[in-house]
């Protein structure tokens, strides 16, 4: 029978990027349970299926930036440049989903609405889109931590006779080729964006809310040697890239920048600037530019000194300069400042001339100008972590709402599991590790597949996490953030991207070796902070 007319199944999994196509690969094929996807869009990728925008592509290093457990597609696979456009990780996650046979467990068009626990037989009941109802005893989250998009509210934006859109959405027909174009946003996606619409719009107007420090990318072609070597020594690069922080592949600063001579920082920030990529400007150039104040002033210095040397007009080289810490995700993009110098490219500082309303034509800002638009495009992000969580009514034990757990402080086991919601377990839940998502994610996902073929090998319990372990991850990973310069900025790794949110902890800063260490502790430690009993037998206080 075709698993996705089966009512019952041993494990759902909800999502079908990185981390969905690889939790259903280890519970299918390695553990040989019955596992039934859902995923709402047409076609598998995530992130890679629905960002198509112009300039999309990874900003992590292409060989660090895939799965480690695929040696195979990987071996045959056309690669020469140092990052994956969105066509090429979107082809390799196809790729490997058709290598292991995937495809066919995976219901797509189809959203989870709804799950809830039956506490006396340990299973979950899964809702979906189409009105069927699955079951299932293990329920796998992979459900994004920038999937559900964030817009902003303009007044009268239905009288737009332009087109919308986000980058998060991108319709497969659009082309920007001669048309006037507006962008609201410069974050990561933003500062792809931009130098690629620019090279096509007739007109780009960019509508900046907050200066962005973004370093170059250094896009460039992989020498050949580095890809006989890499493919020669896979596993090898792979168990040094797990022994990382950041696990970007690149070596880890372990100076402080304020411990070398004011010469000596510049020359380190000049060569990290030639080289690119914004994790490796950020924690390859000094080990505290993170956190220590003064590391990070000089950072921001040396990258405000670059805007006024590339950007001519120094009215725009001042409104693209930052004052804030350099304390976002760190952003990378070729030629994104140089940008700036276009003729057809115009910026707007939205804090000082914010967009009051839309026209018919384009929209119109505080100094009463119309900016007229042919696109509008929203490079507004996402609302992170929880997004998708809060469009999903999941219901534990006792008929409690996941989110009203949550309230306004997200919290979980290692990013992991939540206490009273057995057997549901998440892939880059609220405090999961802040790194290359790549092998957080394979991290995580073998750490689930560990725990259910544990309580397979027990007779099928269920798997509950107790409230002080969950209490003690999610406060241990407040003060490590409180002890970074990230909370210091709005951004949506705080979740305070979205208007009127303040910042919540939302991800662990000790990094991808000591997250990987402390798992290991855990099961040293017959699996401390979780209880496998029967179903009735674990409620746990
Ligand atoms: P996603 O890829 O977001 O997949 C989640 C899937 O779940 C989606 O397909 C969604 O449709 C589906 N889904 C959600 N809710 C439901 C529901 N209720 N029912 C059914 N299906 C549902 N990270 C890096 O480490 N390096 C990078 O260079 C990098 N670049 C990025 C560039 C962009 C433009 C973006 C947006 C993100 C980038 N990221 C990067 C982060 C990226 O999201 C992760 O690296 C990774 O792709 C996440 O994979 P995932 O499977 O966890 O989530
Ligand atoms: P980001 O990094 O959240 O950036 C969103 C941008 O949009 C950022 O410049 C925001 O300004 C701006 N923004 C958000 N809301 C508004 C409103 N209401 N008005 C004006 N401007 C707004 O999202 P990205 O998609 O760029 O990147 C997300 C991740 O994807 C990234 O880190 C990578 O992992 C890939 P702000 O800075 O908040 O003032």
């Amino acid at each position: 029978m075709d698993i996705r007319q089966k009512s019952a199944v041993d494990a759902i999994v909800i999502g079908a990027g990185i981390a969905g196509i690889y939790a259903l690969h280890k519970l299918r094929n390695e553990l040989k349970l019955e596992v039934r996807g859902f995923e709402k869009g047409a076609g598998v990728g995530g992130t890679w299926f629905w960002n198509r925008y112009p300039g999309a592509r990874s900003d992590t290093e292409s060989y660090v930036y895939r799965y480690s457990f695929d040696p195979e597609t990987f071996e045959g696979w056309p690669w020469t440049q140092k990052y994956a456009s969105q066509e090429q990780m979107l082809a390799y996650l196809n790729a490997v989903v058709d290598r292991h046979g995937l495809r066919p467990s995976i219901q797509f068009d189809t959203r989870v609405t709804a799950a809830t626990f039956d506490e006396q037989r340990g299973v979950w009941s899964v809702q979906t889109s189409d009105g069927a109802v699955v079951e299932a005893r293990y329920l796998i989250a992979s459900v994004g931590v920038l999937s559900k998009l964030n817009a902003p509210a303009i007044a009268g934006i239905d009288r737009f006779e332009g087109r919308q859109v986000h980058t998060g959405a991108w319709p497969h027909d659009l082309s920007l080729e001669g048309k006037k174009v507006g962008v609201i946003g410069t974050g990561s996606t933003g500062v792809q964006f931009i130098p690629a619409a620019a090279a096509v719009a007739s007109r780009l107007t960019v509508f900046q809310r907050s200066a962005q420090y973004c370093v170059p990318a250094g896009s460039d072609q992989v020498p050949a040697e580095f890809i006989q070597d890499y493919r020669a020594n896979f596993d090898g690069y792979w168990d040094r890239l797990r022994q990382t922080r950041i696990a970007c592949g690149f070596a880890e600063a372990a100076i402080p920048a304020m411990s070398v001579s004011a010469e000596e920082r510049h020359r380190v920030f000049e060569e990290h600037w030639q080289a690119g990529n914004g994790f490796r400007f950020m924690f390859g150039t000094f080990c505290d530019i993170a956190i220590d104040p003064a590391a990070n002033e000089a950072a921001c210095d040396f990258i405000r000194g670059k805007i006024a040397g590339i950007v001519k007009d120094p009215a725009t080289a001042a409104r693209l300069s930052p004052t804030q810490a350099y304390a976002k995700r760190p952003v990378c993009a070729d030629g994104y400042y140089e940008t700036f110098n276009r003729p057809n490219v115009a910026l707007v500082d939205l804090k000082a001339n914010p967009i009051v309303e839309a026209t018919a034509r384009g929209v119109r800002t505080a100094d009463g100008r119309e900016h007229e638009l042919d696109v509008l495009v929203y490079a507004t992000g996402f609302e992170c972590v929880e997004g998708s969580y809060r469009e999903m009514a999941i219901r534990g034990r006792d008929g409690a709402l996941l989110v009203d757990h949550w309230g306004s402080r997200p919290c979980s086991y290692l990013g992991i599991s939540v206490h009273g919601f057995p057997n549901l377990f998440m892939v880059l839940g609220p405090n999961s590790v802040f790194s290359n998502l790549a092998p957080a994610i394979e991290t995580q996902v073998d750490w689930i597949a560990h725990l259910i073929d544990r309580s397979e090998q027990l007779g099928q319990v269920v798997i509950d996490t107790d409230s002080a372990a969950e209490q003690d991850w999610t406060g241990q990973c407040e003060q490590m953030a409180a002890y970074t310069l990230f909370p210091q900025v709005k951004s949506w790794i705080f979740g305070a991207n979205i208007d009127g949110r303040p910042n919540r902890v939302l991800f662990f800063f000790g990094g991808l070796a000591a997250y990987r260490e402390r798992l290991a502790e855990i099961a040293a430690n017959g699996y401390a902070g979780y209880a496998f009993a029967p179903a009735e037998a674990t409620i746990l206080a």
